[in-house]
């Protein structure tokens, strides 16, 4: 028998397609499911479909010779995008998952458009699958597709993992199409999450589908299309890609002279990026012996500019930042650097590797994988990671200091002790957390994924 292949399915392809002067040009795709899978996909090779981020004229292409793995593209027109994407997934589910209720927007025809657009990936994949190959569907955007796809394979092998939090049932009973959206997930063999809470409150919430019964010791949904399981795998970075990164980097200028506090993330309201300059903030007014020596530099991709809470927020950090350094900055000196852009991956790690403290406080996040990667980074002087209790990656990452983002002075408080950690503390606790990420990285993830699906659909 030919050896099962992988066939991945999420809503973006690793590359994001741009028509530039020299024709199409490949730009790598921000957020941290790329980040996770690429790697992946690039070891044990198989099929990656998704959408290639623009509308393909005739003759254009999308593969390239010397691609690790197939790539096939699923093609949305500009009205689809701004339904299926912009729509329903980012406008109604992300701010329920995240627990942001009162942000969400429901609409008609985005739901129509998210249904219909699932079905469309869920048959690419379908003419992919044969035998025992594994189809392996990711995040809130697909929320359709396992039950869709089942109905046209039934005897597919379907993982589905979702990379944010699935929030507690009286949050998500606020969402329109709650039940269809859980048959929908359950139409897969194997549903992953990053933590035991997300699992828990899922359970809680397919408890209350009619026709279904829950055997929560062995994690195990029985349903009217069959048996689900259910379990936890914390995802992890590729660890020696951004080891290596950050060994052969050439040397940053740090913050010119001042100890670097370092911020990164995709544009987005869940990340806490208003909450952290508020925290500096309130640094630089508890603690003026830190004036004129550290330096905060926050890095923000652009990301969904389309959605109006999106645009209002970089206006928000904006005026923040203005006021900090408007307040703070003397003539030789700034408080705050900003960039609102991307940039390439041997420069971000070597700004984590270079950094005294990395700044992670989401206000809600389902993992997190800068938290990760700064560690990762961290082949010199150790710096110290400061995390959000709100965040999966808290729940393994036990010697970061921890806070409650929302908290504006703990997290003050928790820069200053950052700043003042002795060498032999930074050291230890640092040691710890590269140990725990090296030996957890995101090949151990996949191969724990994908072994525990053989053994539910053996
Ligand atoms: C979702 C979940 C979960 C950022 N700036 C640059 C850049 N990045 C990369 C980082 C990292 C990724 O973007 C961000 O990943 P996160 O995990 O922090 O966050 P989301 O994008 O929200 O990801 C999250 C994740 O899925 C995986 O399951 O952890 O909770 O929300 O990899 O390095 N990369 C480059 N230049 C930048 O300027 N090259």
């Amino acid at each position: 028998m030919r050896e099962p292949r992988l066939i991945v399915v999420s809503n973006r392809l690793p590359f994001t397609l741009k028509r530039g002067p020299k024709g199409i040009e490949r730009r790598p795709s921000a957020g941290g499911l790329v980040a996770a899978l690429e790697p992946v996909l690039s070891r044990v090779g198989g099929v990656w479909i998704g959408w290639p981020g623009i509308e393909l004229r005739t003759g254009e292409r999308l593969r390239r010779k010397g691609d690790a793995y197939r790539i096939k593209g699923v093609a949305l027109n500009r009205k689809e995008v701004r339904r299926y994407y912009h729509g329903f997934s980012n406008n109604a589910l992300w701010p329920v998952f995240h627990s942001f209720p009162t942000r969400s927007m429901f609409e008609r025809h985005d739901w129509d458009a998210y249904e219909r657009i699932n079905a469309r990936f869920a048959r690419a994949a379908a003419q992919e699958v044969k035998g025992n190959d594994i189809v392996w569907i990711h995040d809130y955007h697909l929320l359709r597709a396992p039950r869709q796809l089942r109905k046209l394979a039934p005897k597919a092998r379907i993982g589905f993992f979702l990379h944010i939090p699935f929030p507690p049932f009286d949050i998500y009973r606020i969402l329109p199409h709650d039940q269809e959206l859980l048959r929908g997930m359950l139409g897969a063999d194997l549903v992953g999450f990053h933590v035991r809470g997300y699992m828990d409150n899922f359970l809680d919430c397919v408890q209350r589908l009619p026709g279904t019964t829950v055997d929560r010791d062995r994690g195990i949904v029985r349903h009217e299309q069959g048996i689900t399981t259910v379990a936890v795998f914390p995802l992890g970075i590729d660890f020696a890609y951004y080891e290596k990164l950050a060994s052969e980097a050439p040397q940053t200028r740090r913050g010119n002279g001042n100890r670097l506090i370092l911020g990164v993330d995709r544009m987005d309201y869940t990340k806490g990026i208003p909450q952290r300059i508020l925290a500096l903030e309130r640094l630089l007014e508890l603690h003026p012996e830190h004036r004129e020596k550290i330096v905060f530099l926050q890095l923000a991709v652009p990301s969904r500019e389309e959605v109006p809470a999106y645009r209002e927020l970089k206006v928000t950090i904006d005026q923040l930042i203005g006021r900090v350094i408007g307040r703070f900055a003397t003539a030789d000196w700034v408080p705050v650097r900003y960039l609102y852009r991307s940039l390439p991956p041997e420069r971000l790690a070597a700004l984590y590797r270079d950094a005294d403290v990395a700044l992670v406080t989401p206000l809600r996040d389902g993992m997190n994988l800068v938290a990760k990667e700064y560690v990762a980074c961290q082949v010199r002087d150790p710096g110290v990671l400061i995390l959000s209790r709100l965040a999966g990656a808290a729940e393994t990452m036990a010697e970061a200091i921890q806070v409650n983002p929302y908290d504006i002075d703990a997290t003050a408080r928790a820069l200053h002790t950052a700043l003042v950690m002795s060498p032999a503390e930074r050291r230890r606790r640092m040691d710890a957390l590269r140990a725990r990420e090296r030996a957890f990285d995101v090949h151990v993830w996949a191969r724990e994924f994908l072994s525990h699906l053989r053994r539910c659909t053996q």
